[in-house]
């Protein structure tokens, strides 16, 4: 059974691959499970099948048999669970992986999503100049931990891991703000991340989406 994930239509990061499909559309790719996807317009996801799916009318959402899933974490931790590739065999490391998935999602992303959401929604207020220090301060302290933690390491603990594929995905987010280049071991893990033959194949197959939206 092939699974169906859904993606926007036309993404409205251009093709960079910022969209939460891009960390979906990777790991199948890392663990070379074949996958359809079903494009969706922003009015389409508020709409009841889409909505039938996700309750918050959001993408992705993943189709698998009788299977229904949404949350971008819930969908990587199931191809991750059912597939060798992105759960490191040894005793205990595998719960220790997906720790780093949560702290991807739940530690590393939120100031990561409140700055760029700020950019969106806030930047033509008044108050954005003044906020703005404090949101970069808040990316920055999880930035320079994360940098700590990870040292010399090539990947947060062993080898790559889903908890890897996750937080390279959050941290590509701060990629147009310029907040990265302060961190340059940061920059070094997102680059090896990037570099996975599997990421590549990704990223090629959600910019066709976009490239095909402007035509
Ligand atoms: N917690 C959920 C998950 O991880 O799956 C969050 C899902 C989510 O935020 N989905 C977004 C969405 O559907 C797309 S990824 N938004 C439409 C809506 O809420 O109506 C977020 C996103 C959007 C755009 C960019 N960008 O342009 O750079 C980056 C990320």
């Amino acid at each position: 059974m092939t699974p169906t994930i859904t993606g926007f239509e036309a993404s409205p990061d251009r093709g960079m691959g910022l969209a939460r499909d891009m960390r979906v559309r990777w790991a199948f790719e890392e663990v070379g499970q074949p996958y359809d996807v079903r494009l969706v317009s922003f009015s389409a996801m508020k709409q009841a099948p889409h909505m039938a799916l996700h309750p918050f009318g959001q993408i992705p959402t993943y189709e698998e048999g009788g299977l229904v899933l949404f949350e971008s974490g819930a969908i990587v931790l199931r191809i991750a669970e059912t597939h060798e590739g992105l759960l490191p065999q040894e005793p205990q490391a595998p719960m220790r992986a997906i720790g780093w998935m949560f702290a991807a999602l739940n530690t590393v992303e939120p100031p990561i999503n409140e700055r760029s959401l700020a950019f969106v929604v806030e930047r033509d207020e008044p108050w954005y100049a003044e906020r703005l220090p404090m949101l970069d301060g808040r990316v920055h302290d999880r930035l320079g931990q994360l940098a700590t933690r990870l040292g010399d390491s090539e990947w947060l603990d062993g080898e790559f891991s889903a908890g890897d594929l996750m937080m390279v995905t959050v941290l590509r987010r701060m990629e147009p703000t310029g907040l990265l280049e302060q961190h340059p071991t940061i920059l070094a893990y997102i680059a090896r991340g990037v570099g996975r033959p599997a990421y590549q194949r990704a990223f090629a197959a959600q910019l066709a989406v976009f490239e095909a939206s402007k035509a």
